[in-house]
């Protein structure tokens, strides 16, 4: 996510008013007020056995994210872990947009938490900024980790392309739950010592699908309402992005996050651990969510979560449906449209109408993101 996605109406004007001056302000995503999920095991525990059954060959996965912002980040790479513990996915690499002054190393702390010290962290080329809300600090400040800032982590576009010039062809799925900016710069890169290819080809050659947590589909809402992800205060990159890419992309649009609310039931979870200590600081500090701070952990909406979730296990008829084929396209400032076309390569997530579903889902997505790291 997704600072900006769950804003409306006056808080989000004034956010925004904050935002144009300062990358520092991220926007907002509302705090939810909602029942008590229906929070037992044997519910959880059905659920992820029922979903880690549909999983067949590990899928080869970058996971893209503007982490330190919106906790749905910190809870997408906890799931991205679990996953790849039980062999579902192969993580190749976490890409960050975010250039806050912690981002790398939380994300490095995340990766030693569940064990993957290695795991290769690409960072967007631009200027550093700080800012104390993000709970990328308190997590690089209690968490082992290597990379002591973001001048020690790759370059993602280099990293990008050394790690598809490397892979099969159509072989890899990128997962993007921030702003495009790194696949911009991707898909502009030109030849270097990984591969002769420009970025363009070399991203058509080896991946197989895009899975974009963004816009709001299929209502595109207005230019007042843009989704932060395809947003991200950088005019045209979403567009440019969308016009580039002529690969399937499945999205997961505002309304599907939105819908679903995960984060009080953090509060049972060992409070030595990232996911913890990230979340409450953001329940306490994230400027949307700190005026109904009580001392634990807030419920919030789950946009993150839902890309990675897809990409990796599908899900379709058991937690949501595809739309038909079309095309999502996105202006200046990255309001999308949505529109259908049989030959489109766009799809994007429905989830059903049933509360009893939205739990269910819910329920998954808690069990994938408080799975305890193994200790070997
Ligand atoms: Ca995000």
């Amino acid at each position: 996510m997704t600072y900006f996605k769950s804003c409306c109406g006056k808080r989000a004007q004034s956010l925004l008013a904050i935002w144009s001056i300062s990358w520092v302000l991220l926007g907002c995503s509302g705090p939810q007020t909602k029942d008590k999920l229906d929070n037992t095991q044997s519910t959880h525990s059905a659920s992820v056995q029922s979903m880690s059954k549909a999983s067949h060959q590990p899928v080869k996965l970058i996971f893209d994210t503007d982490f330190g912002g919106d906790a749905d980040d910190l809870g997408a790479l906890a799931m991205l872990h679990s996953y790849a513990d039980e062999g579902a996915v192969d993580l190749l690499s976490v890409m960050s947009w975010a250039n806050e002054r912690h981002a790398i190393q939380a994300i490095d702390a995340v990766n030693h938490f569940y064990g993957r010290p290695d795991l290769r962290i690409g960072v967007r080329q631009a200027e550093q900024w700080y800012t104390q809300w993000s709970y990328s600090e308190p997590i690089a400040n209690q968490f082992e980790h290597s990379l002591k800032s973001a001048s020690q982590a790759r370059a993602a576009v280099s990293l990008y392309r050394e790690i598809l010039s490397q892979s099969d062809d159509n072989s890899v799925v990128i997962v993007t739950v921030g702003p495009l900016a790194n696949i911009q710069n991707l898909l502009m890169s030109e030849p270097d010592q990984y591969s002769e290819l420009n970025g363009y080809d070399l991203v058509h050659q080896k991946v197989e699908k895009f899975v974009i947590m963004g816009g709001r589909l299929p209502d595109g809402g207005t230019d007042e309402t843009t989704e932060w992800n395809f947003s991200g205060s950088m005019p045209g990159v979403t567009k440019y992005v969308l016009e580039n890419i002529k690969l399937p992309i499945i999205f997961s649009g505002f309304e599907v996050g939105k819908a679903l609310t995960t984060g009080s039931e953090i509060n049972q979870h060992p409070k030595n651990t990232p996911l913890y200590v990230g979340y409450l600081h953001f329940s306490e500090f994230a400027p949307w969510m700190k005026e109904n701070f009580t001392g634990e952990v807030l419920d919030n909406a789950t946009f993150d979560q839902t890309a990675v979730m897809y990409a990796v296990v599908g899900g379709v008829g058991e937690h949501w449906r595809l739309s038909e084929p079309g095309l999502v396209s996105a202006n200046e400032l990255g309001t999308s449209a949505w529109r259908y076309d049989d030959a489109g390569t766009h799809r994007y997530l429905i989830l059903p109408d049933s509360e009893e579903q939205r739990v269910k889902t819910q329920n998954y997505i808690l069990e994938r993101m408080m799975y305890a790291p193994r200790t070997d």
